[in-house]
């Protein structure tokens, strides 16, 4: 029996039980497309581009846990993929992309639609790697499933060059028969060099020690990243046995209740005022699976000076799990490293760790809680906050929604005023940032999730990026999506500092021009919903929750800034809390 290469490819996928892709055609990658046709063993998604693509497979991954599948054709549509698979990476989202090109021996002739494909993403991929030989398909395609979910996850790009997909190689029947992954034998010094490795804690007694700082330190703290999305209940466990507060980062939020009173919800740039304050003033940082990413540091050389002194007088310092050893040491100078997956580690401290009253340094954490709450300056007219607001008092069962985001103070707002009491519930470009993630992401999520409704909070400039992705949604008739878009006429977050840091010159932010959704989603066969003033506000949501997807939900809110603030070069205890005053809690007396 003879296949080609594509449908190696084919067959591959399915012993890897894959049961969606996402994909957009094109001449080069034919042979591997129409794999699909009349078939029922995978289901295909097709978008309205490959970057939209590319952040719906990126939201399926991070919402099951499954790699996202994604198949694009040679030139434009790798090219059209560069940003979904440079935010899944540095998002740690495991994403495996096939893309066409044109056939060896047209390669370097700058021949119709060919791209460097594999120059072009080699430099931020885990491994990007093109098909030289067919012989080499089957072990590739293993390779690329091991390499995208082991350790620290990511994105693994295969090119494959037209002659390879439509190459035939001789099976015999065992091969079908027998339909499972091998250890494929095929040797190949390219495709060998990729090695990962699994890291577990080694050093028993550096882990003593470790729980000897934590043990002694009078103002612990858990600061947490998705490292630990898996670990939640052996984390709240943790939480909950030593009674140190925790604050997370935006992909970690929800890991641990953020109504519960150990939480002081997530950090950072626009975190929260205690979060940041109970950073700067503890003396045992216990940092992990997350990499202090610079949002969440402020100034490094302002960062955690406590901590750091506590460590020269043997008293506390920084601990630091994470499963990449590269990012270990990399931005902060930790004290305990421990190169290991988090769960192994939180399974051997746990029972280790001691429970304290801590009294003082809880009570003056709630003191910080109490005078600086995530607050906005209430006016008459119906504000982002408002509606987000609105949403969390009626979202009763949280379990039941995941949600997705744009990217600007809509995305932060929504990080403030809803209780997240659930992990990856919150999906949301954060390292690169890239605004027009939401809807195309919440298809994914939706796809994958079809008992959950998705509910994409977007800004009217973010939406604007990716709206074409309607046609997706009603194409699979998402009924369990739902997008809440906040239009406030403007680049809301990027007007926010024209007027702080420019001087107010307001330039480029304008947003004016953008169509009324409410119209353009009826036209893609939207159910459709709209909001202008406060007074109906309770109403809307309440019609929000209960009309069915796809639905869009136009609030037209006016302008508002996202506070706090930690501006460009602070210190992450220097926040402006309001468009009147700025604290710089590190001048200030803390009560005891
Ligand atoms: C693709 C992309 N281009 C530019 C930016 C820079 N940027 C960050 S937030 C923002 C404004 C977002 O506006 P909107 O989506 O309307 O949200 P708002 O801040 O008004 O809530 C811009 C331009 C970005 N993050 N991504």
């Amino acid at each position: 029996m003879y296949l080609n290469g594509g449908q190696i490819i084919f067959n591959k996928l399915i012993q890897h039980k894959t049961r969606n892709v996402f994909m957009y055609s094109g001449g080069a990658i034919m042979n591997l497309i129409d794999c699909f046709y009349n078939q029922h063993k995978i289901n295909y998604f097709i978008n309205t581009h490959e970057q939209h693509l590319g952040h719906s497979a990126t939201g399926y991954a991070r919402s099951t846990g499954k790699p996202g599948i994604c198949i694009v054709t040679s030139g434009p549509g790798i090219t059209n993929m560069i940003t979904p698979m440079l935010d899944a990476q540095n998002d740690s989202c495991p994403l495996i992309v096939f893309s066409g090109n044109v056939p060896k021996n047209n390669m370097g002739t700058n021949a119709f639609q060919e791209a460097p494909a594999v120059e072009i993403t080699k430099p931020f991929t885990k491994w990007s790697y093109c098909v030289d030989n067919i012989d080499e398909l089957e072990y590739v395609c293993d390779e690329a499933f091991k390499i995208s979910q082991f350790g620290k996850k990511g994105v693994v790009h295969i090119d494959l060059p037209k002659c390879i997909l439509s190459n035939k190689k001789k099976f015999n029947i065992h091969y079908f028969k027998n339909n499972k992954v091998k250890n494929n034998k095929v040797k190949n010094n390219k495709v060998k060099n990729n090695k990962v490795k699994n890291n577990k804690v080694k050093n028993e007694s550096s882990i003593n020690n470790i729980i000897n700082v934590i043990n002694n330190s009078k103002k612990p703290i858990f600061y947490i990243g998705q490292g630990c999305n898996d670990y939640v209940h052996e984390l709240r466990n943790l939480v909950n046995k030593s009674n140190i507060p925790v604050t997370t980062t935006i992909h970690a939020m929800g890991i641990y209740n953020e109504t519960k009173p150990l939480s002081l919800k997530f950090l950072g740039m626009h975190g929260s005022v205690y979060a940041n304050k109970s950073i700067q003033e503890s003396d045992c940082i216990i940092a992990l699976g997350s990499r202090f990413d610079d949002r969440t540091t402020g100034n490094l050389d302002l960062y955690a000076l406590n901590a750091k002194k506590a460590f020269e007088k043997n008293t506390g310092g920084i601990i630091h799990v994470n499963i990449n050893n590269d990012e270990i040491g990399s931005i902060v100078n930790t004290h305990y490293n421990i190169n290991s997956d988090c769960g192994e580690f939180i399974k051997l401290i746990t029972n280790k760790i001691q429970y304290k009253k801590r009294i003082e340094w809880l009570s003056q954490i709630n003191h910080w809680k109490t005078k600086y709450p995530f607050t906005y300056n209430d006016t008459s007219t119906l504000l982002t906050q408002d509606v987000l607001k609105m949403l969390n008092k009626h979202l009763i069962n949280k379990e039941n929604y995941l949600f997705t985001s744009g990217v600007g103070n809509h995305q932060m707002m929504a990080a403030q005023f809803i209780d997240w009491t659930q992990p990856r519930s919150f999906i949301s470009s954060g390292s690169l940032g890239v605004m027009g993630f939401g809807l195309p992401a919440a298809i994914g999520v939706a796809i994958g999730n079809p008992d959950k409704t998705v509910i994409d909070i977007d800004g009217d400039g973010s939406f604007l990026m990716t709206l074409s992705d309607m046609k997706t949604a009603r194409q699979y008739n998402l009924k369990n999506l739902k997008v809440l878009l906040l239009n406030n006429k403007k680049l809301g977050m990027v007007d926010t500092w024209e007027k702080l840091f420019y001087n107010n010159r307001i330039t480029a932010t304008d947003n004016s021009h953008a169509p009324v959704f409410y119209d353009v989603a009826k036209t893609f066969g939207f159910n459709v919903l709209k909001c202008d003033n406060k007074k109906d506000l309770n109403k809307t949501i309440s019609e929000f929750i209960k009309t069915p997807g796809p639905l869009l939900c136009e609030f037209n809110v006016g302008s508002t800034e996202c506070f706090p603030l930690v501006a460009p070069g602070k210190a992450l205890d220097d926040m402006i809390i309001n468009n009147k005053n700025t604290i710089n809690m590190a001048n200030m007396e803390t009560p005891s």
